[in-house]
């Protein structure tokens, strides 16, 4: 096992497309074990490969109270999503200390492989059909500010330089 190191908004490489996984093997297995040590370490409820500069579309999200469920997404793909949505205050580990409004679909429903290489599919609801979008919107190369407005998105780069000189 091992805690990777977790990229901060804005580094570019935040914005690279993740590639398809081709085969489950042991290299992805391995990648999803330190990525939910990773997550679990941060700690966060959820982790895109791309966060860790992997750009293979791996995730893991564990939404539970007692931190043993972890589910892993990979290669997914939204099947469906409600009419209806919801705002839900948003964190993320790449934009630490920074939460904000965003507004999502309520409902989605998800198609993935999991880490034995089998497909299934997911109805999610409540925080984990939020956090399986930020997480998809990762392997995307987008990161939720830029659902915020030009003004706030400007404040947060310069919390984000700050803290970088700060390290
Ligand atoms: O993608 C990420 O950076 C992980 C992110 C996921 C997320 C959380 C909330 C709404 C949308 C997406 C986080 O885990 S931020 C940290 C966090 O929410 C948290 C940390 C400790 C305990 C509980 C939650
Ligand atoms: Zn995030």
């Amino acid at each position: 096992m091992a805690l990777l190191h977790i990229l901060n908004y804005p580094d570019k490489r935040l914005n690279k497309v993740a590639k398809s996984v081709a085969v489950v093997d042991d290299r992805i297995r391995k990648l999803v074990v330190d990525m939910a040590e990773t997550m679990y370490a941060a700690p966060g409820v959820g982790l895109a490969a791309t966060q860790v500069d992997v750009h293979k579309r791996v995730i893991t999200i564990d939404v539970s109270d007692a931190h043993d469920d972890l589910k892993v997404f990979i290669n997914p793909e939204i099947v469906w999503v409600s009419d209806e949505k919801k705002d839900w205050e948003e964190g993320c580990l790449s934009v630490p200390g920074i939460y904000d409004f965003v507004e999502r679909p309520d409902k989605v429903c998800v198609k993935a492989l999991n880490e034995k290489g089998e497909t299934f599919e997911i109805d999610c609801d409540g925080l984990l059909a939020v956090c399986i979008q930020h997480e998809m919107d990762h392997l995307n190369g987008h990161v939720f500010v830029e659902y915020l407005s030009p003004l706030k998105q400007t404040r947060i780069r310069g919390k984000m330089k700050k803290l970088e000189k700060a390290l």
